[in-house]
């Protein structure tokens, strides 16, 4: 391991796949120089997204975060880098898309709270990062591997 491994959870909600943000979402990490470790389309069910959403089991918007997390499809993706985690979040930007800078994905692809096109795990809730990849992916369905052009993103790349 070196400190290129750290894993983060990524996740392009219903709001962001029905409005064909997949691949801007994935190019932005890609171009960051994060490496994709492992992705799957797929549509989350009640159970998960109550465990997947606990810690807001008592706020009043609970029941709408649900239902609109297991609407319709989404992207589940784990990234991996140098502080993946810490920096997916900054170019996620703030939780409400209009307290969000231009430039993060939050304040380019979004208005409004409720549709705020993407989950990342939080860098400030320690464990989040290992916790939500184990619970939407299998240890099979990540890949060890390392990207060609990674060597050129670190100084200290092997
Ligand atoms: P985060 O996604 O930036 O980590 P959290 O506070 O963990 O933000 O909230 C999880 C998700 O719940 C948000 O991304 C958003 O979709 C939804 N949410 C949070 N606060 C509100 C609210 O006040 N009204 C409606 N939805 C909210
Ligand atoms: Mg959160």
């Amino acid at each position: 391991m070196s400190h290129h491994d750290e894993r983060t959870f990524v996740m392009v909600k219903p709001d962001g796949v029905n409005r064909g943000l997949i691949g801007e979402v994935v190019s932005r990490f890609e171009d960051r120089g994060l490496q994709l470790v492992g992705a799957k389309f797929m549509q989350i069910d009640e159970e998960l997204a109550h465990e997947h959403y606990g810690e807001h089991a008592d706020k009043p918007f609970f029941d709408g975060l649900v239902e609109f997390i297991t609407s319709d499809p989404v992207f589940a993706m784990v990234w991996e880098g140098a502080d993946a985690t810490r920096q997916v979040r900054a170019m996620v930007g703030e939780t409400d898309p209009a307290e969000s800078d231009p430039g993060t994905i939050r304040g380019d692809f979004g208005l409004d709270l409720g549709h705020n096109v993407i989950h990342a795990s939080d860098h400030e809730d320690e464990g989040a990062n290992e916790r939500e990849i184990d619970l939407f992916f299998e240890e099979d369905e990540l890949v060890d591997w390392t990207r060609s052009g990674t060597t050129w993103v670190y100084e200290d790349a092997e």
